[in-house]
């Protein structure tokens, strides 16, 4: 089993890996990219039941990417963890690339759902966990949301089929980084209280600090409760490893400079050094 130590190290490769793409794209959607990192690399390390060498094997889990523009997170963990070769990233935001700015199903090993227009992950989610429930199937589906997807109104239908469907194979993760395109969500459109909003649908809830590998793995391994799709809401930092950056939105989109990259280069290596390096050679 990865050990929180290991995820930690994995993360920080991960964060390397979105670096990587920035360098060969020269710009992307960093900030959200690496607020919800942490949860992507515990899910794909520790909780999913998957199989890189046959990413449609019907057993698996799934996991979508509601909030699509997040894709280079998704990108750099389906990387580590075997679907592709890092190297595949090289050609991120070329022409002809399959690595573009919101992932396709159709050209990425590992993908389950276009995604991008924000307020389509949860309604497809949902459909897939009732599928694999009469489908007999025993596989889970998670998904994970920004805070800033939140006041798009399908999310809400999504919730209330799930909570009528007793959808307890289904566990949406809201990536709240109370931040989105333009500013804070808050200023923008004000959904708090979260948690009490998805209870109020019939949800079970756990709150927790989405950039604590910790935490991530304890709320990810919770038993469901019966008859309830669960929410995990995580409290997350945009831009989270970047200290320049982290909580600003103007990593929403980065288009960073070559020293830009060079000195973010250099915090993940030391972030590397002071973990320890537990999981091999960055590919
Ligand atoms: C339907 C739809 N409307 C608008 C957009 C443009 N858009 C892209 S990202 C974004 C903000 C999303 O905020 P959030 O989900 O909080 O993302 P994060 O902070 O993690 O980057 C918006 C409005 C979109 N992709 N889809
Ligand atoms: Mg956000």
């Amino acid at each position: 089993m990865t050990t929180v130590a290991e995820l930690e190290a994995e993360a920080t490769h991960a964060r390397l890996l979105v670096l990587r793409m920035l360098r060969a794209g020269g710009s992307g959607h960093l900030g959200g990219a690496l607020s919800c990192i942490d949860v992507i690399t515990a899910l794909y390390f520790r909780v999913l039941r998957t199989n890189p060498a046959d990413p449609r094997w019907p057993g698996r889990d799934r996991f979508l990417l509601s909030a699509g523009h997040k894709a280079m997170a998704q990108y750099a963990v389906l990387a580590r963890r075997g679907f592709f070769d890092a190297s595949d990233l090289d050609s991120y935001g070329g022409l002809g690339s399959a690595f573009t700015g919101h992932p396709d199903m159709h050209k990425i090993p590992g993908v389950e759902a276009n995604t991008g227009a924000l307020g389509h992950g949860l309604p497809i989610a949902c459909g897939m966990a009732l599928g694999l429930r009469m489908d007999g199937r025993g596989g889970r589906v998670f998904t994970i949301l920004g805070d800033g997807e939140l006041p798009e109104g399908s999310n809400w239908e999504g919730a209330s089929i799930a909570a009528h469907h007793r959808l307890d194979n289904l566990v949406a993760i809201v990536d709240i980084n109370d931040l989105q395109i333009s500013g804070r969500t808050a200023d923008v459109m004000k959904m708090e209280p979260i948690a009490d909003k998805f209870a109020a649908f019939g949800w079970s809830t756990i709150s927790i600090d989405g950039n604590n590998m910790s935490q991530i793995v304890a709320a990810l391994e919770q038993q469901p409760a019966p008859g309830q799709p669960t929410a995990i809401l995580a409290r997350t930092v945009k831009a989270k490893g970047l200290t320049e950056l982290e909580d600003t939105a103007a990593s929403h989109y980065w288009k960073p400079t070559a020293a830009q990259l060079l000195d973010a280069e250099a915090e993940l290596h030391a972030r590397l050094d002071s973990l320890g390096d537990l999981t091999g050679a960055h590919p």
